[in-house]
Order: C-alpha cells, then sequence, then structure tokens
C-alpha cells in the first residue's frame, strides 16, 4: 500500500462532469495518490467512460485508480484495483478470478464484516462511517473510534477509516489504529481542493512521524 489518503468520487457534487475531474486534477496536484471512481447509478458505458478518463489523469500523476463495483470496468479500463461493497460481488469470487492483478479494497461496517473482507482476501479494508457523514441515511450511525480499535485487534490488513472525516479527526482516527483514511466531501467539497487535499496530507504525515 502506498498511500495513506483514499480519494473516493462523487460526481453529483458538481454541475457536470468535467468540473469533477478538474477538481480531481486538482486534488492529484495537490500529493493524492489513490482514487477511487464510485459512481454506482451510472450506465456501465457512461461509466466505462469516465473510467478511461479517470485512468488518463490519475496515470499521469502516478496515482492508483480503483473501480466501485466493477471488475469488468476495472479490466477493460487497465485499473489498479477494485473496490467492493457488501451488495455486490463477494470478496472471494474476485480474488479467485482476477488472483494479484488487482488491489481489492472492501467496504465494511461492523466487525464481522471487517474480519470476513481479510479473511476472503481483501488487501486493504475501509471502515466506518466512523462519524456522521452529509449522507448520514445512507451510511447508517456511526460506529466510532471504539469499534475500530476492536477491530484493528483483529484484522492484519491495512484499515481506513471513513465517513465524516475531516482535518481534525484525523489524529484520533490513526491513532486508534487506522492506516489512513478515505473520504469525499472533506476534499471534494471544498471550495479550495488543492488545500483541502494538502491539509490531510500534512496531517497524515505528522501522525505518522509521532509513532515513530
Ligand atoms: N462509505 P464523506 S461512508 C462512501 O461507511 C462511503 O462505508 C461509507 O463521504 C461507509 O467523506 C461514505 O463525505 C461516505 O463523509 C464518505
Amino acid at each position: 500500500m502506498d498511500f495513506k489518503l483514499y480519494l473516493i468520487t462523487d460526481r453529483k457534487l458538481f454541475t457536470d462532469n468535467a468540473l469533477l475531474f478538474t477538481v480531481i486534477e486538482d486534488a492529484l496536484k495537490a500529493g493524492v495518490r489513490a482514487v477511487q471512481l464510485r459512481e454506482k447509478d451510472l450506465p456501465t458505458r457512461d461509466l466505462l467512460g469516465m473510467a478511461y478518463k479517470m485512468r488518463e489523469l490519475t496515470a499521469r500523476y502516478n496515482a492508483r485508480l480503483f473501480i466501485n463495483g466493477s471488475v469488468d470496468i476495472a479490466m477493460c479500463s487497465n485499473a489498479d484495483g477494485i473496490h467492493l461493497g457488501q451488495a455486490g460481488m463477494p470478496v472471494f469470487a474476485v480474488r479467485k478470478t482476477v488472483e494479484d492483478r488487482f488491489v481489492i479494497g472492501v467496504s465494511t461496517h461492523n466487525f464481522d464484516e471487517a474480519v470476513a473482507a481479510e479473511k476472503e482476501g481483501a488487501d486493504f479494508i475501509t471502515f466506518g462511517p466512523l462519524y456522521h457523514t452529509p449522507s448520514k441515511l445512507k451510511y447508517g450511525e456511526p460506529v466510532g473510534l471504539d469499534s475500530l480499535r476492536k477491530v484493528k485487534e483483529k484484522v492484519s490488513v491495512p484499515i481506513f477509516g471513513i465517513g465524516g472525516i475531516k482535518p481534525d479527526n484525523v489524529e484520533d482516527i490513526i491513532g486508534a489504529g487506522a492506516y489512513g483514511v478515505a473520504l469525499i466531501s472533506g476534499i471534494l467539497g471544498e471550495s479550495d481542493v488543492k488545500t483541502a487535499a494538502e491539509s490531510y496530507l500534512d496531517m497524515i504525515s505528522k501522525c505518522h512521524c509521532e509513532e515513530r
């Protein structure tokens, strides 16, 4: 794993897709090195078009690209990884098929899901929502840092805290055992995306320095 900040897309935050790409490029310029294309409601061909563009963009900055939920689009766009939820393709089936061709991330929301994801072959997990998120109805009540600590005791793959992440809580999240953080609005929802991304990267490097 060569990234600790995992930026997730949401094109609905922007008036058009071109703006999403501009903003992602700002984040890449700031030093973001992993992007998850997460546009679950798009028809396959539209998603493939976005994946091609996102691959071209992320490659220019030597950043990893993950495709949410779709092995075929990950293959066609030559992405680095696939990010799986709890409702779609199960981890074991994807791992068995793609072997080591893709890095596999899995969204988990409780202890059992986290343990199962690792057992079934996840390379890393996201765990959350840790805090209230702007779209809290979709993701449920926050699970909190104590449950992150319990997951960390049992799970060895890197854990990315997700859900309502702000620069001010990065230190607590990493202190509770997360390897990194995954987020949408803390970066994409800010008017100055480059500065926002830099503040997360600064916080993360500060936390990891203090560990040593
Ligand atoms: N997954 P924000 S929370 C995509 O808990 C996603 O699995 C979550 O958005 C989970 O950074 C979430 O704006 C939303 O809170 C993250």
